[in-house]
């Protein structure tokens, strides 16, 4: 299996749900500019959307999109998912707040069209952060264990500090909380990034 992904980008949180689940895989890192892997391959002929995560999987299958992998990291490690009946809707419903409402107002502040609309997009970030902040049911965004959520949440707080949004004090002792954790400290490492 391979992990095609790129330092600090969204998918660390795949690459750390790997690593937490004890799954092998290869990381190859692609220049997200120049469309191409280390290994030279263009990344379009690997994914046709020209972005990361991308997960080729042992069949040569390819699974795209931040919210698919890490639920397919979490049902196939059977951890990093939250208990009882309704554990797998609340964290797709996780997960779908975290791309849709949280990930996507950092994205236009990437490639702002106006300082405007980079203001706007933090502004709403940092809401967002502030309801996260409010549902924490634990140590973790959804209790006393660590989700695949969790892996996605530790890479937008690394991206609201880069970019200035505002992070409550509870988001800033959990992430901390989650530097703590071997696996996330191995991926920073295969990243080249630290805690900062
Ligand atoms: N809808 C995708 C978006 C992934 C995404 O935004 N990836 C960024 C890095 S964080 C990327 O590779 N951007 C390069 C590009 O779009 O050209 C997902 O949720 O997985």
């Amino acid at each position: 299996m391979k992990l095609y992904l790129a330092p600090g980008a969204c998918s660390l949180a795949s690459h750390i749900a790997l690593h937490e689940a004890g799954i092998d895989f290869d990381r190859v890192t692609v220049d997200l500019r120049a469309k191409r892997t280390e290994e030279g391959q263009d990344f379009s002929t690997i994914n046709p959307k020209g972005y990361v995560p991308t997960l080729v999987l042992d069949d040569g299958s390819t699974l795209t999109e931040n919210v698919a992998l890490l639920d397919w990291i979490a049902q196939r490690s059977g951890q990093q998912l939250p208990g009882g009946e309704m554990g797998r809707t609340r964290l797709l419903e996780m997960l779908a707040f975290i791309s849709t409402e949280v990930h996507k107002q950092f994205g236009r502040t990437f490639f702002p069209t106006s300082d405007a609309e980079k203001t706007a997009a933090l502004e709403k970030a940092s809401q967002r952060l502030q309801y996260l902040a409010g549902q924490m049911k634990g140590d973790y965004l959804m209790g006393d264990e660590m989700t695949v959520a969790d892996a996605y949440l530790y890479v937008m707080l690394r991206w609201a500090d880069s970019k200035g949004a505002t992070v409550p004090p509870a988001l800033q002792a959990y992430r901390q909380r989650l530097e703590q954790r071997p696996a996330v400290q191995l991926a920073l490492r295969h990243e080249g990034l630290d805690t900062q």
